[in-house]
């Protein structure tokens, strides 16, 4: 592979609508971004106006949990249909280092005999694929197919494995089943609280705010984050900076001790006598341990670790239980973001989260609940139909022969032949490194390094952790295969890149963040030669010999994956796009899974009844704070905590292709402290030089008083030398395999040679 990747202009769209517009027609879909996936109306552009170069306009429409409302990337998505550089042919990476456009018999070529090149000399595991969670179910389910019955690969994951791993984790050995919300997000209305750990809900999903509205009108709202997010801010005007506003409180621990904070909210809970006990008595197990393992956490203790004031600890325990309908309140929720969970201990941050709402009786209980909130468009069907390393569709494990045998029957194949559970995504990335004293010649069997990759829906080199050691290793690969819309970072360094079809282009089904399964369709035909990856992978099956069937209608893709799932933990057996569409046309907004056949109505609240545990309880399972694998010390005394801003999502790979949101927010940015500023002469507009572990990059300080004076704060959305992924670890969380990017040790100063701007 070429050390410098280049980008050829063939094949690659120079202006918009430089590839030939094609009619347009109207449809009710959803946005290509968030889990929020809130319901657009996308109709044929008229020929004047800013949008004319667009095949569509789209404007929001009235779903349940956008209620009308879209955000500025919402409004904007469209510009991505016509990106500048959309990719309208294969492009195959010449002799001379350059990506040059190809027809698809060619590329597909280059790939199949790669591929069997590579299974030939290494064995079928150095091939991986990674997927993403913005593929549809069926790109989702075709994939983990693929993967399993013609490449037979152990080795598949995806960046989900960034995004839910600690989430599902925890709610896996808790409630024995993952959907981010067991319930409507509408609930949240009614309840007198509402706990979001690590979540800038105001930032990241703009409309769900709606939602808060009931819960902030009592003062009711608790937002836990190391800065004055503008979700933080929704808790209302504090008398003080992390204190009690008139609409709630915001608490402002030390980066990565949240875990903390909920063991002395448990503390108060147990210690006051304010837990369910009746509930705990009749739908848990494994209290005793909890209520043992919390006792060391008495609140003047938390504070010494967390920050937070005791007596703010206690009013928040005070809060939360007065709320719980076992104490007469209206009900209450705990809900977990990303800034607690990508954490080294982010499944035992979920597990203390949960273990506080059993012992408040929370869960399975109409108007009350523990949930995650889910982030990618398709995050939660991502992780159900079989890209996880672990799984089969249905949310089935890979390990369980009964469901080896059902997956098997639907894909006609021998239950033996399906490969085993392969490596996480960051364990998998970090594999295709060179390593000392391996030859060329040795086989996967010998040295556990894969040789070639597949990427379908995912920007590596800018969203992995310390990412540029991803990026060499993937230069280390014989074989870089790269489906996209856009020559992505991670696409400029394929050897092939096959461009594929995007959300307006395309129908299939996405299941948004509360576990709700919706139609995407299409309004638009893809420009140029793009392609749906269904084709792509059922022309690739073909020409490595495999006799199992790959559908190309996702409609019926879908029927099959309904059938996979059939008695598993996500069961779709009773959907197929045509009662999705029925349901639609009588006004009904999507199904709840499970939807165990054709009559069931779906089911909005899980866990009524019964938890999805062999003996129908939740288990609580006691934990404990170990901190931040990469902890602050004198060299690299600040916390580094990362996120995003509204303008971008993720890579920003889309985002930074839509001209109104690059405007807002051009460049990457350091948040700091006026204080600290001051400290380290580190003015508000100087270039700042950040210094971890893994190497240092430089962006542009923004002073904020609205963060902790021990931490700064970064989005990830940019590549280059503000790519604040550069410098993260690539520490995971042992059980969930999540990496820690919330939170690691950074030195911050003045860029040398830089004129100061600032104070
Ligand atoms: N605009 C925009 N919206 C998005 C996305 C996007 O890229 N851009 N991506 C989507 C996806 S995939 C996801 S996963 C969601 C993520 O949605 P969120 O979880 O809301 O997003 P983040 O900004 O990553 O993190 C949330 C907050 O965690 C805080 N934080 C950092 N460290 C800590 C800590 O140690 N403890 C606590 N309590 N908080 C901490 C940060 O300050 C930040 O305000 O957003 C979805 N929506
Ligand atoms: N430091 C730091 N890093 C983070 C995070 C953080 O908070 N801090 N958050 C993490 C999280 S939660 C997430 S989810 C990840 C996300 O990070 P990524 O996995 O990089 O996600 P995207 O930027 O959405 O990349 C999706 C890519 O797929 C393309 N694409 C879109 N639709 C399709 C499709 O249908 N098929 C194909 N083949 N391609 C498609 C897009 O053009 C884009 O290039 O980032 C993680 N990285
Ligand atoms: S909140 Fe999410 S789904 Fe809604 S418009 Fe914004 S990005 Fe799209
Ligand atoms: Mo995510």
């Amino acid at each position: 592979m070429p050390s410098a990747p280049t980008t050829a202009a063939p094949g690659i769209s120079e202006a918009p609508g430089a590839a030939p517009a094609a009619a347009a027609r109207a449809a009710d879909t959803h946005c290509p971004y968030c889990a929020l996936q809130c319901g657009m109306r996308l109709s044929p552009s008229d020929d004047r106006g800013p949008s004319a170069l667009l095949p569509v306009t789209v404007a929001p429409r009235d779903f349940p949990t956008n209620r009308g409302g879209l955000c500025q990337k919402g409004w904007t998505s469209a510009s991505v249909l016509r990106a500048t550089d959309r990719i309208t042919t294969p492009l195959l990476r010449g002799s001379d280092g350059a990506l040059h456009p190809a027809s698809w018999d060619e590329a597909l070529d280059v790939v199949a005999a790669g591929i069997a090149r590579v299974q030939d000399e290494h064995g079928r595991d150095a091939v991986a694929v990674f997927g993403g969670g913005g593929l549809t179910n069926e790109k989702a389910y075709a994939l983990g197919k693929f993967a399993r019955t013609v490449l037979r690969t152990a080795n598949i994951d995806y960046n989900g494995r960034f995004c839910m791993a600690s989430a599902a984790a925890g709610a896996n050995r808790a409630f024995g089943a993952d959907r981010g919300l067991p319930f409507p997000l509408a609930d949240l209305t009614g309840a007198d609280a509402v706990v979001l750990l690590g979540s800038n809900l105001a930032e990241t999903m703009p409309p769900s705010v709606q939602h808060l509205a009931g819960v902030r009108s009592r003062g009711g709202l608790v937002v836990v984050d190391p800065r004055r997010s503008a979700t933080a801010a929704l808790t209302g005007e504090p008398g003080d900076v992390g204190g009690v506003g008139d609409q709630g409180v915001h608490l402002q621990p030390v980066p990565g001790t949240d875990l903390v904070v909920l063991l002395a909210l448990l503390h108060v809970v147990v210690t006051e006598g304010l837990a369910d006990a009746e509930y705990l008595a009749a739908r848990t197990s494994g209290f005793d341990d909890v209520r043992r393992s919390v006792m060391a956490w008495w609140p003047e203790r938390a504070e010494t670790v967390c920050g937070v004031p005791a007596d703010r600890l206690r009013y928040v325990a005070r809060l939360l239980a007065a709320a719980s309908p076992a104490r007469g309140g209206t009900g209450a929720y705990v809900l977990t973001g990303r800034g607690v969970e990508q954490s080294s201990q982010g499944t035992a941050t979920v597990t203390a989260a949960i273990n506080l709402a059993l012992a408040l009786g929370l869960p399975g209980r109409v108007g009350s609940g523990y949930g995650a909130i889910t982030g990618q468009g398709n995050g939660q069907g991502g992780r159900e139909h079989g890209q996880k390393a672990d799984q089969l569709p249905g949310y089935r494990k890979i390990d369980d022969a009964v469901a080896r045998a059902h997956v098997a029957g639907v894909w006609g194949v021998d239950p033996a032949t399906i490969p085993g559970p392969g490596m996480p995504a960051v364990e998998l990335l970090r594999s295709f490194g060179a390593r000392p004293g391996l030859g060329a010649g040795t086989t996967y069997a010998e040295d556990g390094r894969p040789r070639a990759l597949l990427v379908h829906g995912s920007n590596v080199v800018v969203s992995a952790p310390d990412a540029d050691q991803v990026a060499a290793n993937l230069r280390a690969l014989d074989l870089l295969v790269v489906c996209d819309l856009v020559p992505s970072e991670t696409a400029l360094l394929a050897d092939v890149v096959l461009p594929v079809t995007q959300w307006a282009e395309e129908e299939g089904t996405m299941t948004s963040l509360e576990g709700r399964v919706i139609r995407r369709r299409r309004a638009v035909d893809a420009p140029g030669e793009a392609r749906s990856e269904l084709w792509i992978l059922a022309e690739l099956a073909r020409r490595l010999g495999s006799d199992v069937s790959f559908p190309t209608d996702p409609a019926v893709v879908f029927d099959e994956l309904a059938r996979a799932s059939a008695g598993g933990v996500a069961d779709y057996s009773g959907l197929s796009h045509a009662r999705l569409d029925a349901d639609e046309d009588d006004g009904g907004p999507g199904l709840y899974w499970p939807v165990p056949s054709a009559e069931h109505p779906g089911t909005p609240r899980t866990f009524l009844d019964r938890f999805a545990t062999p003996d129908g309880r939740a288990r609580m399972v006691a934990v404990d704070h170990v901190g931040p694998s990469d902890d602050v010390r004198p060299d690299a005394p600040l916390y580094l905590v990362t996120g995003r801003v509204l303008q971008h999502y993720q890579s920003g790979a889309q985002t930074r292709r839509v001209a109104e949101l690059d405007r807002l927010v051009p460049e990457p940015f350091v948040e700091l402290h006026p204080v600290l500023g001051l400290r380290l002469g580190v003015g508000d507009g100087d270039r700042a030089r950040l210094t971890t572990r893994r190497g240092e990059i430089e962006a542009v300080a923004r002073w904020s008083d609205r963060i902790r004076p021990d931490t700064v704060f970064m989005p990830f959305h940019w590549s280059g030398e503000g790519s604040v992924n550069r410098v993260t670890t690539d520490a995971t969380d042992p059980i969930s395999g999540m990496p820690e990017f919330k939170v690691c040790a950074v030195d911050v100063r003045r860029a040398p040679g830089t004129q100061e701007v600032g104070a």
